[in-house]
C-alpha cells in the first residue's frame, strides 16, 4: 500500500533490533517461537536481504525528507502526512515529551530519503485496483532510501527489500448496520489496515437491521432507517471523511449497498420498496426482499446509485447479491403472475437474475462507468466469492466462465473458535483450484469479513487483529510465504507493535510484549 506504511515496519525492525527480545513461553503443541530471521516483518516482503548489521537511529536527529530526486515532495500532504505518522511510530515518547536533545547520540542512519520515481506520482489521486504499490527500500548508513514509483509503495528494513503485492484486491469488510461503528472506529481499523497493507476497505454500510447512511437524495432512508437519525448515521462529511482518511493510506473505500435481500431497513423510509408478503390471500403485514416487478424500484434505484456513485469515488461499488429469501415473493399473487408472463416457471432464482440485471443495467446507466462487484453471474462484474465451504470447486466454476474475481469464503473472522484460527486463514491458498494460469490471472484478491452481528465499538478491533492479519500476509507476500512457525515468530512481534501503538490486538497465545511494564 502506501510508501510510508511499510517503510515505518522496518524503520520499527531496526529499533528494536538494539533491545534485547524474548518472548516467554515455548509451548510445544503450538509453534515454536524460534525467532524469524526477518524480525518482526509483516507481511512478509517479496526479497528481503537482511545483514546482521544494526544501525543506530536517533529520536533527535532522524528525519525523513524527501529525496532530492524525487517527483513529488513538499506539495504532496499524503506524503507529508506520512512522514509525521511514522516519525510518531518510531519515536513515540522521545519526540513527544520532546526537545531532550543533550541527550541525542551519533546516529548511524540520519535520514530516510523517500524518492517517488515516475513523474506522476499519483499523490492527489486515488488508489484504484491497478496502482503500482511496490517499493524498494535500503537501509544503509548514514542514509536509507525508500524508493517507489508512485505514492502507494511502502516498506522496511536495515537491509534491502524488493517489494510488491501478490495479489492487487486485499479487503477487509466491516459491516455498519448490525451495529453502529463510530467514526473514530473506522479510522483507528484503517490504520492498522494500512500497517498490514490491506487496500480496499469494503463498507456493507446497510442491512436489515439499520440504515445509516445518510443520502441527501433520499434522506428519510437514514431518519428512519437508522438506528438513531442523527447520532447513528454517516453524514456525507463523515463519509468524505473516511474516504480521505483512506486515501491518505493507500486504501480504496468500496461501498456495499446489500440488495435485493437484506434490505429491512431500506422499507422504512422508502414505501413500496419492499415485496409485500402474503398469508393465504392477504397481506400479512411483513416484507420481503426488494420488490422486482415495479418500474418504481428501478427508478428508486438509479437515482441512489447516481447519488452513490459521486459520493464514493472509486470504481467499484459493491451490490451485495446475497442470500435472497425466496419465500415472500413465492406468497405475492402479483410476483406469482410476473413470474408466469415472464416464463420463469417457479425458478425463483430466474426473477432474482432479473432483478440484478435491471438494477445493474440502471446504475450503469445513472452511473456512466462504474464497475460493478456482486455475486450474479449474469452480468459484466467481478464475482465476489463469498459462502460454501468449497471455495476452489466456486473459484473454478467462477473462473471458468471468465469473470475476475475476489475470495472471502475461507476468512469470515466473524466465526470464532477456540485455540489459534489465525494459522488456518493463513494456510488458506487461494490458487489452490483447478484451473489454467488464464483462470488463475482472474482471482485479484480476497477480503476477510467481519459481520457485525456480535460486534460493536467495544470488541471489533480486538477481534479483528491480528486475525486478520494472517490474511493480509496470504494476500500480499509470496505464495511459498507459508512457514507458520516464522509467521508465529513475526506475527507475536508485529500484534504488540500494533498493542504499542494503540490498537488493542488481541494475543496469539501465551506471553509478553518487551513494551509492558508495570
Ligand atoms: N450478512 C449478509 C451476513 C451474512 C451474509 N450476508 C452472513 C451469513 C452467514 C454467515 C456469516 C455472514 N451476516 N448481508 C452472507 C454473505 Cl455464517
Amino acid at each position: 500500500m502506501i510508501a510510508t506504511l511499510k517503510f515505518t515496519t522496518l524503520l520499527l525492525a531496526v529499533v528494536v533490533c538494539w533491545a534485547t527480545q524474548d518472548y516467554g513461553y515455548k509451548d510445544v503443541e503450538e509453534p515454536t517461537l524460534g525467532d524469524s530471521q526477518y524480525g518482526s516483518l509483516w507481511p512478509l516482503p517479496q526479497k528481503v536481504q537482511m545483514s546482521t548489521v544494526a544501525f543506530k537511529l536517533s529520536g533527535a536527529s532522524f528525519q525523513i525528507v524527501d529525496a532530492k530526486e524525487s517527483s513529488s515532495g513538499a506539495s504532496c500532504s499524503l506524503l507529508q502526512n506520512a512522514y509525521r505518522r511514522y516519525d510518531e511510530y518510531i519515536f513515540p515518547i522521545s519526540r513527544m515529551q520532546g526537545q531532550n536533545k543533550k541527550k541525542a547520540f551519533a546516529s548511524d542512519v540520519s535520514e530516510l530519503q523517500v524518492w517517488i520515481t515516475s513523474a506522476d506520482s499519483e499523490c492527489d489521486s486515488y488508489p484504484s485496483v491497478t496502482s503500482d504499490e511496490s517499493y524498494e527500500l535500503s537501509v544503509d548508513s548514514p542514509v536509507a532510501v525508500l524508493k517507489a514509483p508512485k505514492v502507494w509503495g511502502k516498506s522496511i528494513n536495515r537491509t534491502e527489500i524488493q517489494d510488491f503485492p501478490r495479489f492487487a484486491h486485499r479487503g477487509l469488510l466491516l459491516d455498519t448496520s448490525r451495529h453502529f461503528l463510530p467514526i473514530k472506529v473506522i479510522l483507528a481499523n484503517l490504520e492498522a489496515m494500512a500497517w498490514n497493507k490491506f487496500n480496499v476497505f469494503h463498507w456493507h454500510i446497510v442491512d436489515d437491521h439499520s440504515f445509516p447512511y445518510m443520502s441527501r437524495t433520499f434522506p428519510q432512508l437514514s431518519q428512519q432507517g437508522a438506528y438513531h437519525p442523527y447520532t447513528h448515521v454517516y453524514t456525507p462529511s463523515d463519509v468524505k471523511m473516511i474516504i480521505e482518511f483512506a486515501r491518505l493510506r493507500g486504501i480504496r473505500v468500496v461501498s456495499e449497498f446489500d440488495t435485493p435481500g437484506h434490505t429491512q431497513s431500506w422499507g422504512k423510509g422508502q414505501k413500496d420498496l419492499l415485496t409485500p408478503c402474503y398469508s393465504g390471500t392477504s397481506p400479512s403485514g411483513s416484507f420481503g426482499p426488494v420488490n422486482p416487478i415495479l418500474n418504481t424500484t428501478y427508478d428508486f434505484m438509479t437515482m441512489f446509485f447516481k447519488e452513490v456513485s459521486t459520493v464514493f469515488p472509486d470504481a467499484y461499488i459493491h451490490l451485495g447479491g446475497d442470500e435472497v429469501d425466496f419465500s415472500c415473493w413465492k406468497s405475492n399473487p402479483d410476483i406469482q403472475k410476473f413470474m408466469a408472463q415472464q416464463g420463469f416457471g417457479t425458478d425463483y432464482s430466474k426473477l432474482e437474475s432479473f432483478y440484478i440485471q435491471r438494477c445493474v443495467a440502471s446504475v450503469r446507466h445513472g452511473l456512466k462507468v462504474k464497475q460493478m462487484i456482486s455475486n450474479s453471474l449474469k452480468s459484466n462484474t467481478v464475482v465476489h466469492v463469498w459462502m460454501g465451504n468449497k471455495f476452489e470447486e466456486e473459484l473454478q466454476k467462477v473462473t471458468g466462465a471468465g469473470f475476475t474475481t475476489i475470495l472471502s469464503a475461507p476468512w469470515y473472522l466473524d466465526y470464532i473458535s477456540y485455540g489459534q484460527d489465525w494459522q488456518r486463514y493463513y494456510k488458506v491458498e487461494p490458487l489452490s483450484f483447478n484451473g489454467t494460469d488464464a483462470q488463475k490471472k482472474l482471482v485479484v484478491g480476497g477480503e476477510a469479513c467481519l459481520w457485525g452481528e456480535f460486534v460493536d465499538a467495544t470488541n471489533l478491533t480486538p477481534r479483528l487483529w491480528p486475525r486478520a492479519s494472517a490474511v493480509g500476509e496470504r494476500l500480499w507476500s509470496d505464495k511459498d510465504v507459508k512457514d507458520t512457525n516464522d509467521a508465529y515468530s513475526r506475527l507475536i512481534q508485529h500484534r504488540c507493535r500494533m498493542v504499542q501503538r494503540g490498537i488493542p490486538a488481541e494475543p496469539l497465545f501465551t506471553g509478553y510484549c518487551a513494551h509492558e511494564y508495570k
